[in-house]
C-alpha cells in the first residue's frame, strides 16, 4: 500500500513538472518572438523592408491580400543558413518562425511565375531584410 501510495505522488509529480515545463515553454515562446506582418499582393510586399537583430526570434505573419493570385514568399542565403520558400494562397495567411544568425542584407521576393509570363519578381515582387548585428551583452 506504502509503495503504491509513493507511486502515485511520483507520477503526479512528473505530471506537474511537464504541465510546468509545458506553461513555461509557452509563456517564454509568445514573449520572445516579436510578429512581424507583412501583406502581400498586388505585386509588392508591404512592408517591403524588415528589420531585425542577429539571433532575434521573430514571427512572420505573411497573408496575402489577393483575391485569386497565390503568391510566395522566398528567402534564401546558403552563408546565412536562409532557406524560406512559403507558398500562400490567396486570401491566406502562413506563420513562419524565423531567426537570422547572421547580420546582413537579404533581398526576399515572390518566385510565381505564369507560362510565359514576366514573373512576380520581375514585376517587382521583391523586399529587402535587414539583419543588424546582436545587441552587445
Ligand atoms: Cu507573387
Amino acid at each position: 500500500m506504502s509503495y503504491l501510495q509513493t507511486g502515485k505522488t511520483t507520477v503526479r509529480s512528473v505530471t506537474f513538472a511537464m504541465l510546468l515545463w509545458l506553461v513555461c515553454r509557452a509563456v517564454s515562446g509568445a514573449d520572445t518572438a516579436r510578429i512581424i506582418s507583412i501583406e502581400i499582393g498586388d505585386y509588392r510586399f508591404q512592408p517591403d523592408t524588415i528589420e531585425l537583430r542577429a539571433g532575434e526570434p521573430v514571427r512572420l505573419e505573411l497573408t496575402n491580400t489577393d483575391g485569386i493570385t497565390p503568391h510566395n514568399f522566398t528567402l534564401k542565403d546558403a552563408a546565412a543558413t536562409l532557406d524560406l520558400d512559403i507558398d500562400v494562397a490567396a486570401g491566406k495567411t502562413q506563420v513562419v518562425e524565423l531567426i537570422v544568425p547572421v547580420p546582413g542584407t537579404y533581398t526576399f521576393y515572390c518566385d510565381k511565375k505564369l507560362l510565359f509570363m514576366k514573373s512576380h519578381r520581375d514585376h517587382g515582387m521583391e523586399g529587402t531584410l535587414v539583419v543588424i548585428p546582436a545587441a552587445v551583452q
